[in-house]
């Protein structure tokens, strides 16, 4: 059986940047009706139950073609949203605490501002609903990409190590149809330091 993990600070505590009512709808709403809708799909498939989200994702090309759409979809949301809730902080965390991140940073984008103006860039562009992400590949390197929906990096071989939720319910509340503004006030509450972890986890492979 697949959980709704719960989060490390209080639905008010990303306030005013992203907003009470919007974290409480997408975790306890939106993120719980993934995992309901993924628990159904496997539901007679004990074996896949089993098995970590992200390893199920992983092993998506050799599913049986009936449960690929619900995994996709609903195993995508699952692991999404789970990345995204632990890279959130209301801490305001320092980039530049982050030693090995952030010199890894510098060297692929130039600069942490040139990142943050690609990913913005990135996620802006997303049409319709998607994730922006940041992954190491399986050669090790740091990337950026965009998926459409729930899908996931991992499908891809790729490890997320950072992602921001484009979905219009990640922010219609607060900002309407202004994504660019969100994306602005997402740099506030972003848990680098969970980020780095993510990032020395996946290159030490
Ligand atoms: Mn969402």
């Amino acid at each position: 059986m697949f959980t709704l993990p719960a989060l490390s600070f209080a639905y008010d505590s990303l306030e005013p940047h992203l907003d009470a009512k919007t974290m409480e709808i997408h975790h306890s709403k939106h993120h719980q009706t993934y995992v309901d809708k993924l628990n159904a799909a496997v539901a007679d498939l004990p074996e896949l139950a089993s098995l970590p989200v992200d390893e199920l994702l992983q092993r998506f090309d050799s599913l049986p073609e009936n449960i690929k759409p619900a995994v996709r979809n609903h195993g995508g949301g699952h692991a999404n949203h789970s990345l995204f809730w632990s890279i959130l902080t209301p801490r305001s965390e320092n980039i530049s605490s982050f030693t090995s991140l952030s010199h890894a940073l510098d060297s692929k984008f130039g600069s942490f501002e040139q990142f943050k103006t690609d990913f913005s860039l990135a996620a802006t562009g997303q049409f319709g609903s998607g994730w922006a992400w940041l992954v190491v590949t399986q050669t090790g390197d740091l990337e950026m990409m965009t998926t459409p929906n729930q899908d996931s990096p991992l499908m891809s071989g790729k490890t997320p190590i950072f992602g921001v939720d484009v979905w219009e319910h990640a922010y219609y509340l607060k900002f309407q149809n202004r994504r660019p503004d969100y994306l602005t006030a997402i740099w506030s509450v972003i848990a680098w330091g969970e980020v780095e972890r993510r990032f020395m986890e996946a290159t030490s492979k």
